[in-house]
């Protein structure tokens, strides 16, 4: 086949493919801890992998590490961000097991879908350029001018290969796009696009004892945290969508009239969630009982929000710390132990 054939069939083979998206369950990666991933077998074994993904697996061993531990910052970054919520990003944990709350539709299945996608991004770029493997290195220098008194160099982020390697690993392709397909696909693009359009400009002084006459800057990554919180105001602010055919082709429309488009950085759902007060199986809710609440406090974590109006129950607990620590030359420290009481709230 020549070269002129080949692009012919791609073309005509590639329409098939309409659609591309990504389930979570690679997540479960990140009960693999911190385990060397040095041999092909890893990847037959490994929880939640697709074929697909064992395939990438194989022929890309130098990276999963990396994948791994983007599960574990999913994981922890979901649940600190929704530390004070009722839904609280317990389930998360199960994967590859998806319970109900992560199935349906929700909100909280929108921002899941977008930090897995996002912490892929970010720690692939990262691993980039700080040399974790051959396949990439720093990312290509901008090509705008310079907006102050620097030059670019140093070694930024290579969000490009991140982009382009998280795809490849998380993408899984459809003919047929059902309407939770649509929606996951949609934040995981959302995820991507959000760490993308966060780099910032880091930069280093050279000169005489730091006197910067010299200063080059470079395209960084924010921390995982500060975009963990960029999804979560997302997660406020999704758009709730329904699905419409318009001249031949499925797309999501914003329930709300008012609303006439969605943008690419915003994520979308279409099952309202429960108020997650009670334990129900059916909409995956574990409920609130047993949680730490603040009193009389109109947060999210107060006591009246996180406890539904079932009222806390509150007891004194003697912690006992260290405490008057006095150093010894040498070399030694040595404490006395205190009982402090702290008063701890929990929602009946
Ligand atoms: C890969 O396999 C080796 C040998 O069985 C094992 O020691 C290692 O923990 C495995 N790595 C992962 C990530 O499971
Ligand atoms: C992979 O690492 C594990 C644990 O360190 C070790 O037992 C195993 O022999 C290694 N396998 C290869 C192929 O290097
Ligand atoms: C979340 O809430 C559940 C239900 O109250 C509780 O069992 C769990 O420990 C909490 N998890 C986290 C990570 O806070
Ligand atoms: C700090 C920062 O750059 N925030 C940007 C992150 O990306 C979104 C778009 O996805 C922008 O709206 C924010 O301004």
């Amino acid at each position: 086949m020549n070269i002129r054939m080949f692009f012919l069939r791609l073309l005509f083979t590639l329409p098939l493919w309409t659609y591309s998206g990504s389930a979570v369950k690679w997540l479960a990666l990140y009960r693999s801890k911190q385990n060397p991933w040095n041999q092909t077998q890893n990847c037959s074994k490994a929880l939640g992998l697709s074929a697909r993904q064992s395939k990438f697996c194989r022929e890309n061993l130098d990276l999963m590490g990396t994948i791994s531990l983007a599960s574990l910052k999913s994981v922890d970054t979901c649940q600190q961000q929704f530390l004070d919520r009722r839904w609280n990003c317990s389930s998360i944990v199960r994967v590859p097991k998806l319970s109900r709350d992560l199935k349906r539709g929700t909100r909280e299945q929108a921002f899941v879908y977008a930090i897995t996608s996002a912490s892929l991004v970010h720690s692939l770029a990262r691993a980039c350029s700080i040399g974790i493997t051959t396949k990439c290195s720093c990312g290509a220098l901008p090509n705008e001018p310079p907006a102050g008194d620097y030059k670019w160099g140093g070694c930024g982020d290579d969000v490009s290969s991140g982009l382009h390697f998280s795809e490849s690993f998380a993408d899984e392709f459809t003919k047929k796009i059902s309407k939770k397909f649509m929606m996951n696909s949609h934040n995981n693009k959302a995820g991507r696009k959000i760490v993308a359009d966060n780099l910032t400009t880091a930069c280093k002084c050279h000169g005489v004892s730091g006197s910067c006459s010299i200063k080059t800057c470079w395209r960084a990554l924010p921390d995982f945290e500060s975009i963990g919180s960029i999804l979560k105001n997302r997660y406020a602010l999704a758009v709730e969508v329904k699905r419409r055919t318009r001249q031949g082709q499925k797309v999501y429309v914003p329930i709300n009239k008012n609303r006439k488009t969605i943008n690419d950085d915003e994520l979308v759902y279409y099952t309202k969630s429960p108020d997650y007060c009670s334990p129900d199986p059916k909409s995956g809710s574990v409920g609130t009982q047993g949680r730490a609440c603040i009193p009389d406090s109109p947060e999210p974590r107060g006591c009246n929000l996180m406890c539904c109006g079932r009222g806390h129950i509150s007891e004194t607990m003697e912690i006992v710390e260290r405490c008057e620590c006095k150093y010894y030359w040498c070399c030694y420290v040595k404490c006395k132990s205190c009982t402090r009481t702290m008063d701890v709230h929990r929602c009946r």
